[in-house]
């Protein structure tokens, strides 16, 4: 009741978690079903012999069963403790008295009993025990009467019409006259017979019984009654519930029933620090006369996740992304990225983004740097590489290739050694340069062309740089 427990998982730095999946397998409860305690108020101020006190104890009947010629009588009084004289304490008494006549006589099944009946809502049963507490009131009558007639009577106790245990009377005597002892009865034996605990919703009839069992004659020695107090009685049953019963949680997510002992639950939140934490807890209080409850199952989680920070460690001297172009090309682009899921993990779904006029003409992984996979990848969204469960362990860098159009065109060149601008592309020292070129005005670049910068390089003929200059440039909307 009322307690929960916490688990924690790992998440890698720089990852966000969005997703939590719990399932929930082999889910047992275990509790008391039944209120054996006797607690219940006043009785009726009899103890009278023929007394049947089934109106003064919720959930517990008192029935008897005469049998035989002469007709033997039954009580069932409940005392309520309340200046009682024999124990002080409030229980169920079970009585059968002698036949009127000389003899002492009773029948063979003669029997009193106390039953109480319950729905038991639970699925397979894996442990049960009930226990009550017997006293043989050996006071003013030896109940069962001397040597072997005391194994005549028994207390036996009953679940769904099976004889759980059977103790007769003189055993009873045996363990201590005129006072309480302990009955523990594991039911161990019965949790696969479909008459104690039939499959689904089961209904109970747990019955503690005093019955006359052996021989059938008189016998003097029997004594006037037989008489035998029972208190806290209870039945435990550890067996498979389903979630919503015990309003079982987790991070205060209700978990959903899938059968008997299983279920699923979800959340949807943002997790960006480690550990995550997950919460189970059940909702349901019981009465506290009832007592409490416990919580067995264990359970799958899944915490989904994907990287946020695009902090990329790169190779050492590799520009993580660069490209090549030359004049009437196209442009070849080439990136590095970096893969590292966290411990714990698997990457299911990784996905790349890029520009949309790129066609990504090559994907490798770490694992096999010289394969192309890209057809293993769907690639059938511009911009947009999906790559499904390709590996568990895509640790390591990725190689990325493609080729995109060359916006820069109609790139001319002149020079004024004559006086005007003429197209030349051969200079001399002292000459003027003058550049021009047009950026294709295409959707996709319409947007940046304002940021357009011109980075100009003149290099030795051996290929090294001599000079360079960079000016940002603002073409007009035609790309002029
Ligand atoms: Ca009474
Ligand atoms: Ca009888
Ligand atoms: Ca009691």
């Amino acid at each position: 009741n009322g307690t929960s427990q916490t688990v924690e998982m790992d998440l890698g730095s720089g990852w966000e978690g969005y997703q939590l999946n719990g399932t929930i397998k082999n889910l047992y409860e275990k509790r008391n079903w039944v209120n054996g305690t006797f607690h219940g108020g006043t009785d009726d101020g009899s103890g009278s012999s023929g007394d049947n006190d089934s109106q003064y104890v919720s959930n517990w009947t008192f029935k008897s069963y005469e049998t035989g010629g002469g007709a033997n009588s039954f009580s069932g009084n409940y005392f309520d403790g309340i200046g009682d004289p024999v124990t002080g304490e409030d229980y169920l008494e079970l009585r059968i008295d002698k036949e009127g006549g000389s003899n002492d006589a009773y029948d063979k099944y003669d029997k009193c009993w106390w039953e109480t009946i319950f729905t038991l809502p639970r699925g397979r049963v894996i442990e049960g025990e009930i226990n009550l507490a017997v006293y043989p009131e050996t006071q003013y009558n030896l109940v069962g009467g001397t040597g072997e007639f005391g194994t005549h009577f028994s207390i036996q106790v009953i679940l769904n019409d099976q004889v759980i245990d059977d103790k007769n009377l003189n055993w009873l005597e045996d363990q201590g006259q005129n006072g309480w002892y302990p009955l523990k009865l594991q039911l161990t034996n019965w949790l696969d017979d479909p008459n104690v605990f039939p499959t689904g919703v089961k209904i109970m009839n747990l019955t503690i019984q005093l019955i006359r069992n052996g021989p059938s004659f008189e016998y003097a020695q029997y004594g006037d009654y037989q008489q035998v107090f029972i208190d806290n009685v209870s039945l435990s049953v550890k067996a498979q519930v389903n979630a919503t019963q015990i309003g079982l949680q987790m991070n205060e997510q209700s978990v959903s029933d899938i059968d008997w002992g299983n279920g699923t639950v979800g959340q949807v939140n943002t997790w960006i620090t480690t550990p995550v934490e997950v919460k189970f807890n059940s909702t349901e209080v019981r009465p506290f006369e009832m007592g409490g409850y416990e919580v067995d199952f264990t359970t799958d989680l899944n915490l989904f996740a994907r990287k946020m920070s695009d902090d990329s460690d790169y190779l050492p001297n590799f520009n993580g992304t660069s490209f090549e172009v030359r004049n009437d090309s196209s442009v070849a682009w080439q990136s590095y990225a970096r893969v590292s899921v966290p411990t714990g993990y698997e990457e299911t779904n990784m996905t790349i983004e890029f520009p949309e006029d790129l066609n990504i003409t090559w994907v490798s992984n770490a694992e096999y740097p010289d394969t192309n996979i890209l057809k293993y990848i769907d690639n059938s969204t511009l911009g947009i590489l999906k790559i499904s469960n390709f590996s568990e362990t895509p640790d390591g860098f990725w190689w990325v290739k493609g080729i995109s159009p060359n916006y820069c065109s109609d790139l001319i060149i002149y020079n004024n050694a004559t006086g005007p601008w003429v197209l030349n592309n051969t200079f001399l020292s002292g000459d003027y340069i003058n550049i021009t070129a047009k950026i294709t005005n295409s959707p996709l670049i319409s947007g940046y062309i304002q940021q357009t910068s011109a980075k100009l390089h003149i290099r030795f003929p051996n290929g090294t740089i001599w000079t360079g200059q960079t000016q940002f440039q603002s073409p007009d909307s035609n790309g002029l």
